[in-house]
C-alpha cells in the first residue's frame, strides 16, 4: 500500500534489557559483567553506559532505541536531583542521536522499580505517590519531545492488586484514568505530536493488572474519554500471558482503531510468565507481521525488542547474535506476511465470508435496518431450512507454511 518493505523495518533495541540489567533473577544475584556496570560514580557509569549503548546499536546498525528514565540516569538522593540527573543525561542522549543518526521510537517513565511504587504509581492511594509519578511522567515526556521521540509508553507496572479485601477497583480506576487524562493534556499542551501508547500485560508484577489485555484498555479508554487519544503497544509475550495469540491482540486493535506498536520477543506458548526471549519462531511472527501489514503497516509505531539475553549468556556478543537473530525473523516474517498478501488467496476466502454484505438484503440485514419481525417474516416465508456460508478453515491456517 504505497510502502516498501524497508519502511516497515522499525527496529528499537531497548535500554534495560541490554544494557541495564545485570542478569538478576528472583533466585539469584547479577551474573554479568560488563564494564559499564562497574568503576566510577553513579553519573560516570551512565555516562560510559550511554557510550557503551551507541557504540552497540551503530555496530548493529538499528535505526531506533526506547528507554526509561531510570535506565538512562541514576535515581538521586530527592526528586530535585534525580530530575537533573536526567536532564544532564538527556543532553548525552541527544549528543550521541546527532553523531550516529540513530533516533527514539519511544520514551518511557520507571514507575515500577523504586520501594515508593511499592503499592502502586498513579492507582497508589498516597497523593504524594500519585504526584512523584507526575512528576515523573512529565520529565520523561519532556525529554522525548526534546530528543524527538515518535511516541510515549507506558506500561502500567505497579498498577494493579494483590488482594481485592483492601483494594477499591472504582478508585484507583478513576485515579489511573484521570491520570492519562493529565498526561494526554500535557502532551497537547508542550506541542508532542507523538502518540501515547498504554501496553497491556495481564500480570506480573501484580497478581491483577488493570492494563490487563487490549479489549480492557479499550473499555478503560472510553469510559475516560480517550479512546482517540491513546493507542496500544502490544507485547507478543504479553499476549499469550493473557491467554490470546499475538494475533489476536494486533487484529483486536486494529479493529477498534487503537494500534500503535509492537514489543517484540517470544509469546511463549508454555505460558508461565514474561520471559522476554527474542522472537524465534517464523510461522508465528510472520502471522502476527500479516496483521500489521492488512492494517496498513506502522504509522508512528514499530518493532522494538522487549527481549533479553538469558542470565547464563555472560558473553556481550551474545546480545548481539540475540538482536541479529530477531531483525532477521522478523525481516523475514514480513516477506512471507507480504507474499500472503499478494497471493490473494485469503482475500478471497474473506471476500467469499462476507458475500452477504454485497446484496441488497444483505445489507440492510447486517446494517440494522430490518426489525426482529422483518427478519422473522423472510425466513419464516420461505419454506427451506438457512444454510449458513460456511469459510476454509484449516487450508487457511496452513497458508503461513506455503510462504516460507
Ligand atoms: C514488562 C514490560 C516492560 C515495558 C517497558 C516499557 O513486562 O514489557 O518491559 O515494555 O517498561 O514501559
Ligand atoms: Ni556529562
Ligand atoms: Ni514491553
Ligand atoms: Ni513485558
Amino acid at each position: 500500500r504505497g510502502k516498501r518493505m524497508e519502511d516497515h523495518l522499525r527496529f528499537a533495541v531497548c535500554y534495560w534489557h541490554s544494557f541495564v540489567w545485570t542478569g538478576l533473577d528472583p533466585f539469584g544475584g547479577e551474573t554479568f559483567l560488563r564494564p559499564w556496570f562497574t568503576g566510577g560514580s553513579p553519573m560516570e557509569l551512565a555516562v560510559r553506559k550511554a557510550e557503551a549503548a551507541f557504540d552497540f546499536l551503530s555496530r548493529l546498525g538499528v535505526p531506533y532505541y526506547c528507554f526509561h528514565d531510570r535506565d538512562v540516569a541514576p535515581e538521586g538522593a530527592t526528586p530535585r536531583e534525580s530530575l537533573s540527573n536526567f536532564r544532564h543525561m538527556v543532553e548525552h542522549l541527544a549528543a550521541h542521536q546527532q553523531r550516529t543518526g540513530i533516533k527514539l521510537l519511544w520514551g518511557t517513565a520507571n514507575l515500577f522499580s523504586h520501594r515508593r511504587y511499592m503499592a502502586g504509581a498513579a492507582t497508589n492511594p498516597d497523593p504524594e505517590v500519585f504526584a512523584m509519578a507526575a512528576t515523573q511522567v512529565k520529565a520523561a515526556i519532556d525529554a522525548t519531545l526534546q530528543l524527538g521521540g515518535e511516541n510515549y509508553v507506558l506500561w502500567g507496572g505497579r498498577e494493579g492488586y494483590e488482594t481485592l479485601l483492601n483494594t477499591d477497583l472504582r478508585q484507583e480506576l478513576d485515579q489511573l484514568g484521570r491520570f492519562l487524562n493529565l498526561v494526554v493534556d500535557y502532551k497537547h499542551r508542550i506541542g508532542f505530536t507523538g502518540t501515547i501508547l498504554l501496553e497491556p500485560k495481564p500480570r506480573e508484577p501484580t497478581k491483577h493488572q488493570y492494563d490487563f489485555d487490549v479489549a480492557t484498555v479499550y473499555g478503560f479508554l472510553k469510559r475516560y474519554g480517550l479512546e482517540k487519544e491513546v493507542k496500544v503497544n502490544i507485547e507478543a509475550n504479553h499476549a499469550t500471558l493473557s491467554g490470546h495469540s499475538f494475533e489476536h491482540e494486533i487484529a483486536l486493535a486494529q479493529a477498534l482503531g487503537i494500534f500503535g506498536s509492537l514489543d517484540m520477543n517470544r509469546g511463549d506458548p508454555q505460558l508461565g510468565w514474561d520471559t522476554d526471549q527474542f522472537p524465534n519462531n517464523l510461522p508465528e511472527t510472520a502471522i502476527a507481521l500479516y496483521s500489521v501489514l492488512q492494517g496498513g503497516g506502522f504509522t508512528t509505531g514499530g518493532l522494538n525488542f522487549d527481549a533479553k539475553v538469558r542470565r547464563q549468556s555472560i558473553d556481550p556478543t551474545d546480545l548481539f547474535h540475540g538482536h541479529v537473530g530477531a531483525m532477521d525473523l522478523c525481516a523475514r516474517a514480513l516477506l512471507v506476511a507480504a507474499r500472503m498478501i499478494e497471493d490473494d488467496r485469503l482475500a478471497k476466502a474473506v471476500r467469499e465470508r462476507y458475500a452477504g454484505w454485497r446484496t441488497s438484503f444483505g445489507r440492510d440485514a447486517l446494517e440494522g435496518r430490518l426489525s426482529l419481525e422483518a427478519l422473522s417474516e423472510r425466513v419464516l416465508s420461505r419454506n427451506e431450512d438457512v444454510t449458513p456460508v460456511s469459510g476454509r478453515q484449516e487450508a487457511l491456517e496452513n497458508l503461513v507454511n506455503r510462504y516460507i
